[in-house]
């Protein structure tokens, strides 16, 4: 069976499908499965609902702004950051499913109380990407990677976090904006849904994602452009037109990166996040961000490389080493490879 004709369930005129239902139909084509799986995407689907609630009253209740404490990129931390990242932890941490947790907010791997047992996966989760946008009620998102345990122990280890993203076992984002969406890939095509406010539930409305081809949007702060090395600069001016060789993408840029990769994926399109002079690795975060949205991208038919290599072929050192990335529709990032190699 191909990945695309796995969709076990449809929405009817008198039935919807809600995202409970959906996993435990894929599930049921994997007759082994031991649940756990199925187990975490429902936890973390719960955790979505929680920050989506906190995210729509952020004007009312009193968590707009800072938390005062800079996390372990040096960055200040909002104070929805921390409830996002408590609020995961805490839906995820009693399931007996996970080894281990890691988070773009906390500096180590998160334990597992002891208190609770433990089970074969990994959980790499970024609570609130795009969280300097909150104030200004730009759309934010919560971007996850599940991985199985490598190591011996019960507890987990860096072993277990750090894996090439092409071992990823499921990947999804949720971005809160006009509604709120949850898109998910088991290694079975990427799936989208959408939370229905009345009935609480996220309702499958966007099943067998394909990213087109090539894309209308360029996504790229082109502000770091003075601080960009040459193949760079050749390569923006060309998605720009500017060079006579393709036609212009139209240049689109949220800076929150779960907002600007749902669009290209949707729509068509490429986000960039080059190295720079200052940032000589970029900015994002290979395991909280680069991996599971390139795993998404390439289910739906794209592609992601930090220039010459496969985002998801990297071997990752470190907890939060960053990655330039390059990642959208296949035929724009293709030019990214062939002009940064060439380069
Ligand atoms: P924040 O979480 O600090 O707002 O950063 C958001 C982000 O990680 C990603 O979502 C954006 O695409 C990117 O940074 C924007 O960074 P620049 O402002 O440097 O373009």
């Amino acid at each position: 069976m191909t990945a695309r004709a796995s969709i076990a369930v449809r929405n009817t005129a008198t039935s919807v499908v809600t995202i409970d239902r959906f996993i435990i139909e894929q599930e049921r084509e994997h007759p082994g499965a031991s649940g756990a799986l199925s187990g975490i995407l429902t936890d973390l689907a719960l955790a979505a609902k929680m920050i989506a609630n906190k995210v729509r009253a952020a004007g009312l209740a009193d968590v707009l702004g800072s938390a005062g404490q800079e996390n372990v990129q040096g960055e200040v931390q909002q104070k929805l950051d921390v409830i996002a990242n408590e609020t995961i932890i805490k839906a995820m941490d009693h399931g007996g499913r996970l080894c281990c947790m890691g988070s773009e907010e906390a500096d180590d791997l998160i334990p597992i109380p002891d208190r609770f047992t433990t089970g074969p996966y990994v959980l790499l989760f970024d609570p609130l990407d795009g969280s300097s946008n909150i104030d200004v009620n730009v759309p934010v998102g919560t971007i996850f990677s599940v991985l199985r345990k490598r190591s011996a122990g019960a507890r987990g280890s860096l072993e277990d976090a750090l894996q090439p993203g092409a071992q990823q076992v499921a990947a999804g984002y949720v971005i809160y904006g006009s509604s709120t969406m949850l898109v998910y890939s088991t290694g079975q095509g990427v799936h989208g849904f959408t939370l229905d406010p009345l009935l609480g539930e996220f309702l499958l409305s966007h099943p067998d994602i394909r990213t087109p081809e090539h894309g209308k949007f360029l996504s790229v702060n082109t502000s770091y452009e003075r601080h960009w090395a040459e193949p760079v600069r050749a390569l923006m001016r060309r998605y720009r037109g500017l060079d006579g060789k393709r036609e212009a993408m139209n240049v689109r840029y949220v800076g929150s990166m779960v907002a600007d990769f749902h669009r290209n994926l949707l729509a068509g399109g490429l986000f960039a996040y080059p190295a720079n002079a200052k940032a000589p690795k970029g900015k994002l975060r290979l395991l909280y961000e680069c991996n599971p949205l390139a795993f998404i991208c390439e289910q739906a038919g794209g592609a992601a490389i930090d220039g010459p290599h496969r985002v998801l072929d990297i071997q990752p050192t470190s907890l939060h080493q960053r990655t330039p990335i390059y990642l959208g529709s296949r035929a724009d990032v293709e030019i990214a490879r062939e002009m940064l190699v060439a380069g």
